[in-house]
């Protein structure tokens, strides 16, 4: 036992001083037609959780994540999973996210390196059966070790692109064998540093090839799910392919993926391009191609990935509008992918920080649900095109006028005389007033 300060963590409502305790979560609580949990599949990342101690580029690690256990072993290997499993049912979390490197040490030899996740993913299916809880998503690691420092699927090396190839058919083979309903695919090293030695047609064309392998694979062996594609504009590389949700479809539909894939879109990722979170997913939701959230949060005033846990009300609230008017996640979930802070270093705050992301969620549901309910803004955007439903609003929209007839027509008007204010004030005293009440 890890986490032996807790038994289980439950609800206690917003009125609790109990630091763990749920304010806002209440598992079986049904809003919007459907209990919280199934509205809001949480998902432990393994790597953030299990794996990351809190180092940063001046500073070694703050926390300890041995978990009793000498590290760079299968000992390790096992303890970590023993403290996950032991964390997220503690927490009522019935998914985790993984990629291949975060499960156990990776060996000089590929073939060492997989026998070694056929053992611990032998060991991770025993727990999984016996709590219930499930897989989200696997992925490969193709950006840590150095072999990828040109990219994966777009590496100037047949080498290395062998090597991604076999860490994607390896991360898919135990994503199949765990159920996982996603297989991810984060580019990290899929992007370049200078187009002085860049090509870049070359590049996108490799790593589309490579992700058509993966499709043909995974459907061959059985996968059923979603392939998701991450979108992130930088870092760690100055420019990566997949720069944001809009890019990242376009690509899907030009190499003819856009049927096997959807997005997994992260919070903080969204911020890092320019975007709001609210903003990816909308793009995403309108093609269809809304797939899985990784639910996190950047720090605006800094230019870099924080993965911090997400405590924005206001965001969450937008993220969650977004996600129940699409209709929910078919494959997807709310993956934490989230760290502590670096001061932040027990376990104790280990457990703060998804209380908090879990509370911040089912909040930003509920005050959705309640947004929807009220109704106002709908009907104000619906108002706000409804010129379109007049009669030359409905032939310029069923494309049945040219350019000269609706020219002609400008003619007689002579002049613009009404075009209705935007009502942005007002739309945002709204939410002000659905968030504090
Ligand atoms: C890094 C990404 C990564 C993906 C999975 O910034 O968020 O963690 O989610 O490879
Ligand atoms: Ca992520
Ligand atoms: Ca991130």
């Amino acid at each position: 036992m890890f986490f032996d300060f807790i038994d289980k963590v439950l609800y206690e409502g917003s009125s609790s001083k109990n630091p763990f305790a749920f304010k806002y979560y209440d598992a079986e609580k049904v809003v919007a037609g459907r209990k919280m949990r199934e509205h809001l599949p949480f998902a432990m990342a393994w790597w953030h959780n299990l794996c990351a101690e809190g180092s940063d580029m001046f500073g070694r690690g703050t926390a300890d994540k041995s978990f009793g256990a000498k590290y760079g072993t299968m000992e390790h290997a096992r303890a970590k999973a023993d403290a996950g499993f032991e964390f997220m049912q503690k927490l009522g979390i019935e998914y985790f996210c993984f990629h291949d490197v975060d499960l156990v040490p990776e060996a000089e030899d590929i073939n060492e390196t997989n026998r070694r996740l056929d053992e611990i993913t032998d060991y991770i299916l025993e727990k999984m059966r016996a709590t219930g809880i499930k897989c989200l998503w696997g992925t490969a690691n193709m950006f840590s070790n150095p072999r990828f420092m040109n990219g994966a699927g777009s590496s100037n090396s047949t080498e290395v692109f062998c090597f991604a190839a076999a860490q994607v058919k390896k991360a898919l083979d135990m994503t199949v064998k765990l159920g996982g309903s996603g297989y991810v695919f984060w580019g990290g090293r899929e992007g370049y540093e200078t187009l002085l030695n860049t090509d870049i047609k070359f590049e996108q064309e490799n790593i589309a090839r490579l992700m058509h392998l993966a499709v043909d694979y995974g459907r061959k062996i059985g996968f059923k799910g979603d392939f998701f594609i991450e979108p992130k504009p930088k870092e760690p590389m100055k420019h990566q392919y997949d720069f944001d949700a809009a890019t990242a479809i376009g690509f899907l539909r030009q190499y003819g993926l856009d049927k096997d894939f959807k997005l997994n879109i992260e919070a903080n990722h969204a911020t890092l391009a320019g975007h709001t979170f609210q903003h990816e997913l909308r793009i995403s939701a309108i093609n269809n191609m809304l797939g899985s959230i990784d639910a996190n949060q950047g720090d605006l005033l800094l230019g870099w990935d924080t993965d911090e846990f997400p405590c924005n009300v206001y965001e969450s609230t937008m993220c969650m509008y977004e996600v129940l008017k699409a209709g929910g996640l078919k494959n997807g979930g709310f993956n934490f992918d989230a760290k502590n802070r670096r001061p932040s270093n027990t376990y104790e705050d280990m457990v703060k920080g998804f209380i908090l992301g879990m509370d911040t969620f089912a909040l930003g549901l509920i005050k959705a649900a309640e947004l929807i309910e009220d109704g106002r803004i709908d009907e104000f955007v619906k108002l706000r095109y409804s010129s379109f439903d007049t009669e030359i609003g409905k032939k310029i929209r069923n494309g049945n006028v040219t350019l000269e007839e609706l020219a002609e027509k400008a003619l007689e008007m002579k002049k613009v005389d009404n075009v209705p204010s935007g009502n942005q004030e007002g739309l945002q005293s709204i939410i002000n007033s659905v968030l504090f009440k």
